[in-house]
């Protein structure tokens, strides 16, 4: 069975997503585009999917008889209308990070899930599909023992004036929020954010870099340095202390050279590079989930307690080292 997607946003991800299914997987087709601008759209449908049709309205999109199942890549604050429509429609659904922006958001998503009875939903946290990242977690599973501590960095070279300091969180930390709940198999009992001397290249609203520190329901210690405008690279660092020994996460792959008596390895500048190959597991994942009516891999359920511990998170930043407690509520059977 090919796979009818329809594409909600069709930004920089938007149209990577669209590339992917159109040019490198296979099993799924994108016959459907929408975009608040609907000349993104149409220019997406004349690089990458000529045969798709180009909707006004996201809604009309989902309920397209010919739309099997729908990827939301629109900007955030737009995710949970479109997801929750998907859902009423019965139809899988890919959402790219964040679920929803507000805790509140995420939780209607999954309350109207759980009441559907089936899941639908894959939520974007592509980490869990980076070979480093799942070769981590098999040494964090069966090498190094129990895990004390982690130490972790998301640096981005730079960011744009319109990034603030709760973005750190909502945008860039989400996704170690995510993938070390996941690493650990363990949740987190609060939050801590600490700041340095503010970086010459931070711009006027933003505080970078600064580091959060979490605490895990297992007495795991971790602390995540989040520096965005680090100028020299992308990097993610991410090392984990065990009973027994350390586990780091791969670098990437690069040539190594040695040229005019320097020894070189190149640093990646751009997350798209970065994460090339798991973006296309994830969504190999999703398509093989929508051929048969399901969702598989990070679910809604994980994107409302990273919502629930970005939250956290922003208010941990506004009470600058002071530590805010974390509790969740209980889980929905359909998450077991
Ligand atoms: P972008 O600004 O390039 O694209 C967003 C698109 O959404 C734009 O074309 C915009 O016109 C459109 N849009 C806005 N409101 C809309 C609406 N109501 N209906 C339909 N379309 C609408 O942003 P982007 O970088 O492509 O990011 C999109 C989403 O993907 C964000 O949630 C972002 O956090 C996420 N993202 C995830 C990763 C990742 O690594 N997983 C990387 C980048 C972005
Ligand atoms: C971006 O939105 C992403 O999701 C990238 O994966 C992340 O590394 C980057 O910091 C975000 O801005």
């Amino acid at each position: 069975m090919t796979v009818r997607i329809g594409v909600i946003g069709t930004g920089m991800i938007g149209r990577d997503h669209t590339r992917r299914i159109q040019q490198v997987l296979a099993g799924a087709e994108v016959v459907a585009l929408s975009d608040y601008h609907p000349d993104a759209a149409r220019a997406v449908q004349a690089d990458l999917a000529p045969k798709a049709r180009v909707y006004d309205k996201g809604e009309d999109l989902i309920a397209a008889d010919d739309v099997d199942a729908v990827l939301v890549t629109s900007t955030g604050a737009t995710h949970e209308p479109y997801v929750l429509a998907a859902i009423a429609a019965g139809k899988p659904v890919f959402c790219e990070k964040p679920l929803a922006t507000t805790a509140d958001g995420a939780k209607r998503i999954v309350d109207a899930e759980a009441a559907f009875g089936r899941r639908l939903v894959q939520v974007g946290f592509m980490r869990r599909y980076d070979a480093g990242y799942v070769a981590l977690k098999a040494a964090v599973d069966n090498l190094i023992g129990a895990p004390i501590m982690v130490h972790a960095a998301h640096r981005n070279p730079t960011v744009p004036e319109q990034y603030v300091t709760p973005m750190a969180i909502h945008d860039t930390l989400i996704h170690e929020i995510d993938v070390l709940r996941w690493l650990l198999n363990d949740d987190y009992v609060s939050a801590r954010v600490l700041f340095p001397r503010k970086a010459a290249r931070s711009h006027g609203k933003l505080r970078d870099p600064q580091v959060v520190v979490l605490e895990t329901a297992k007495g795991v210690l971790i602390d995540v340095e989040i520096f965005v405008n680090c100028h020299y690279g992308y990097d993610i660092q991410c090392e984990v202390v065990g009973e027994d020994g350390i586990a780091k996460l791969p670098e990437p792959m690069a040539i190594q050279t040695r040229l005019d008596a320097k020894l070189q390895n190149p640093i990646l500048t751009d997350w798209k590079d970065r994460f090339v190959d798991s973006y296309d597991v994830e969504l190999n994942d999703f398509i093989k989930a929508a051929a048969q009516g399901t969702a598989a891999g990070p679910s809604s359920w994980d994107g409302y307690v990273a919502a629930i511990n970005s939250d956290a998170c922003v208010t941990a930043q506004e009470r600058e080292g002071e530590a805010v407690a974390i509790t969740l509520p209980a889980r929905p059977a359909l998450y077991d």
